[in-house]
């Protein structure tokens, strides 16, 4: 009897589990990686009552059958969403199916951000988290803060990697701490929004799936980026004068192959979140620095006049002593 008991639930948790694993690895082709359930957020959503497993959330985050609602298109709203399970996995794949949509044609904003990050739930201002963040933030932002001339258009996909001691400047939108960036039309439009967030040997490359053509597009790749196991991942948006209405279908996150040799591995609990290759600001050209120019102008003037001068006294005294030396041939 206890047997037929242990034996049919077992069989259950083992049906359960095929069937997870048939929902969350359906649309993959590379069956090499595998989902970690404990990372996922995929429907239906919620667990017993308002919760969801693996996840929390705060601020004006919803939860419906259909879309976990970050915030709706209501002016100064922040919205948390946050896996609260640590991430042991040393190479992955995050992949977010988004929307972000509302009724403003030009004015909306301010957009939202993916998080692989140290400290996870307390509200703040990039795009709902906290600032001075430790980890990684991808940001989608919808709104253009800046004023002066710009480089790129707005929606734009940009890569931060901070250990505490950046600050995100909405004035630059970002432009000064990014990794690297790009544009991305996936506001407002009616067909699937994808992104992809792929950590793997120390290559950091996110991707976007949302020109309707079910496949990735590079948006950008950074090498040398160094981030410690053991961070949680989130998503968060925000609204400020401007509102959008930031919403969730599915977090999967994939673990991939293990590098060849394991053994050589160091163990990434405790470093610092860094990175070897920041992009030059795009958008912010310096200030000219008039004293130190004009100081090496002035310079560089003063030795060619010299020079100038130095030239034709000895041309001078040449022509002279020439000049000289005929006229006493003339005389002579
Ligand atoms: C944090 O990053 C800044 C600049 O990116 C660097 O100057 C500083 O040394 C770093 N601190 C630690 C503890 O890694
Ligand atoms: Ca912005």
């Amino acid at each position: 009897m206890m047997d037929m008991v242990t034996f049919s639930s077992r069989t259950i948790f083992y049906f359960m589990l095929l069937l997870f694993n048939c929902v969350c690895t359906k649309a993959e082709w590379n069956t090499k990686d595998y989902m970690k359930r404990e990372h996922c957020l995929i429907k239906p959503y919620q667990g017993a009552g308002m919760t969801i497993p693996y996840w929390d959330f705060i601020g004006s985050t919803m939860v419906t059958n259909n879309y976990v609602r970050l915030t709706p298109d209501d002016q100064s709203k922040r919205g948390l969403l946050w896996n609260s399970v640590p991430c042991s996995v040393r190479n992955w794949e995050l992949q977010v199916h988004f929307k972000v949509h509302g009724k403003g044609k030009d004015l909306y904003g301010d957009g939202l951000a993916i998080w692989y990050a140290k400290d996870r739930m307390i509200p703040g201002d990039v795009f709902g988290n906290q600032d001075f963040f430790q980890g990684l933030a991808v940001i989608l932002d919808t709104y253009s803060n800046h004023n002066g001339p710009h480089n790129h258009q707005h929606p734009y996909v940009s890569a931060m990697v901070n250990n505490g001691s950046l600050h995100y400047d909405h004035d630059r939108d970002g432009t000064h701490t990014q990794l690297a960036g790009c544009e991305a039309k996936f506001r407002n439009v009616a067909h699937d929004t994808h992104i992809a967030i792929r950590y793997e040997n120390d290559v950091l490359t996110v991707s976007t799936d949302v020109e309707n053509k079910a496949a990735w597009k590079e948006c950008l790749s950074v090498k040398g980026v160094r981030l410690p196991t053991g961070y949680y991942f989130g998503v968060t948006a925000a609204t400020g004068d401007l509102s959008d209405t930031h919403d969730i279908m599915s977090i999967k996150l994939y673990e991939l192959d293990m590098p060849e040799n394991p053994k050589e591995e160091e163990d990434r609990s405790q470093i610092s979140p860094s990175a070897t290759f920041f992009e030059p600001p795009r958008d912010h050209v310096e200030d000219p620095k008039p004293s130190s120019l004009s100081g090496i102008k002035i310079f560089l003037l003063m030795l060619v006049g010299t020079l100038a001068v130095i030239a034709c006294v000895v041309i001078g005294i040449m022509f002279y002593q020439k000049h000289q030396e005929n006229s006493r041939k003339r005389f002579y």
